[in-house]
């Protein structure tokens, strides 16, 4: 017999949505392919040697506890290590407010569940974190989307907003943002807007998610503190993560809390995974208090800065006129807008069969309807000549979808001619 599992299924689960970005992940284990696609570091950054000297240090220290169940807000020495480390980017947190997750990710799923109930509102830019619309997607939240501009979220567009939507019954709960060099964009909030948007949380009573997830990886301009820094009320809750910085097969984030928040995130946790990866945070903590990170976020930024670099010559060299795109100041990801009517999903499967690949930008929108015709490019994970081999094949791809836009339109206009001349000719007979 076959099983109609459709009919088990929950009506959450139906309302899943498959992430785009891991879907095209499958597409790195085609040969030749050079992906723009996935927001991956590049291996080059990882610190193999490192990572295995410290798993040794650790297991001989204390091999007993780094291999046993942990507790669930973390191993307490990461916390404090963590703590210390926000210190310096300008968030004053006790150790106590810290909780050690799965991947920063994690986070989104345990604020998800202990905010949203089916039908909440969660306010996001357009476009934001694809994974963010899916993981909040998938707790049946709604969205309400705010247009971004160079300057990341439009803050007039948001108050004008936030003020129709305070007289709804249900206003939105969470207000998801990504000051710096956000996913998908690369685009970073200005210490004013930031300041406004806690502003604002008191004002309409909202709680902030801040995700900085590349907040360490500025190449150019001065650190902007973080929108927690501005919080005395607790509103801000900020995660962020060691993927970025260390590695993201080590599966290690943090989220800093008020202690109330922190309690019920604890409490959704405990029967999501028990707990983080006890020996990954011990890896995590070494590499911390044992003064490994600076130099190795600076050889991560000396790295990534020479490929944004690359990738913006590459865009200015083989991008035909019309074709913008945003020029990041940190981060993994540019942003390109195509014009107007131009499709970018079309334009994948063209650049799939040139062995090129990209996100369209439509996934990153929680109304698919908007930005079909935009595309992100992660700069970080193919090679330097890859890149610049890369948007040779995308340039010509766009190129040629131009020129068959233009052949077309010329048609038209030159139908249109000639139907004027004969309606003309005919007047005249
Ligand atoms: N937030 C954003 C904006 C991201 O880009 C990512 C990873 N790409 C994450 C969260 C999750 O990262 P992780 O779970 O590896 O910490
Ligand atoms: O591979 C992932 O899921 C992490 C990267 C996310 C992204 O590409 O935005």
């Amino acid at each position: 017999m076959t099983v109609n599992f459709s009919r088990h299924f929950s009506d959450r689960s139906k309302e899943m949505r498959a992430s785009e970005v891991r879907e095209l992940l499958k597409l790195l284990q085609v040969p030749d392919m050079i992906s723009f696609a996935g927001g991956f570091p590049n291996p080059e950054t990882f610190p193999a040697e490192l990572i295995r000297q410290l798993v040794d240090d650790v297991l001989k220290k204390d091999g007993a506890q780094a291999l046993q169940y942990g507790i669930t807000e973390g191993y307490a020495p990461l916390r404090e290590a963590v703590a210390d480390r926000m210190a310096k980017r300008g968030i004053d947190t006790a150790k106590e407010n810290v909780l050690i997750v799965s991947g920063s990710q994690q986070v989104i799923d345990l604020m998800g569940k202990i905010f949203i109930d089916p039908r909440d509102m969660v306010v996001v830019s357009a476009p934001t974190y694809l994974a963010a619309l899916t993981g909040f997607g998938a707790l049946q939240a709604t969205f309400e989307s705010i247009p971004i501009d160079a300057n990341n979220m439009r803050m007039d567009i948001f108050e004008e907003r936030m003020k129709r939507l305070a007289k709804r019954s249900n206003p939105p709960e969470i207000v998801y943002v990504l000051p710096n060099f956000q996913n998908p964009a690369g685009v970073t909030m200005p210490e004013r807007s930031r300041r406004r948007l806690v502003d604002l949380a008191s004002d309409y009573d909202f709680i902030i998610l801040e995700d900085d997830p590349y907040g360490e990886l500025r190449y150019v301009g001065e650190h902007i503190p973080p929108i927690k820094s501005f919080d005395d009320e607790g509103r801000v809750v900020y995660m962020s993560t060691f993927s970025k910085v260390l590695s993201p097969g080590l599966r290690v984030g943090w989220v800093l809390a008020d202690t109330e928040i922190l309690k019920k995130l604890v409490i959704s946790k405990q029967s999501t995974d028990v707990c983080t990866n006890v020996l990954g945070q011990r890896i995590a903590h070494e590499y911390l208090v044992g003064g490994h990170i600076d130099p190795q976020i600076e050889k991560i930024k000396k790295v990534y800065s020479r490929k944004l670099s690359v990738m913006l010559a590459g865009m200015q060299e083989y991008m035909p006129e019309g074709i913008e795109w945003t020029k990041p100041e940190g981060g993994m990801f540019l942003w390109v807008t195509l014009p107007d009517s131009m499709d970018s999903g079309e334009l994948l499967k063209r650049a799939l069969r040139k062995k090129v690949a990209f996100v369209q930008g439509e996934a990153f929108f929680a109304d698919p309807r908007e930005g079909i015709n935009t595309m992100r490019l992660n700069f970080t994970h193919p090679s330097d000549q890859m890149i610049s081999e890369g948007l040779r094949r995308l340039g010509s791809v766009v190129n040629q979808e131009l020129v068959s836009r233009w052949d077309k339109s010329s048609e038209s206009e030159a139908r249109k001619l000639e139907d004027a001349v004969k309606g003309s000719l005919i007047g005249k007979s």
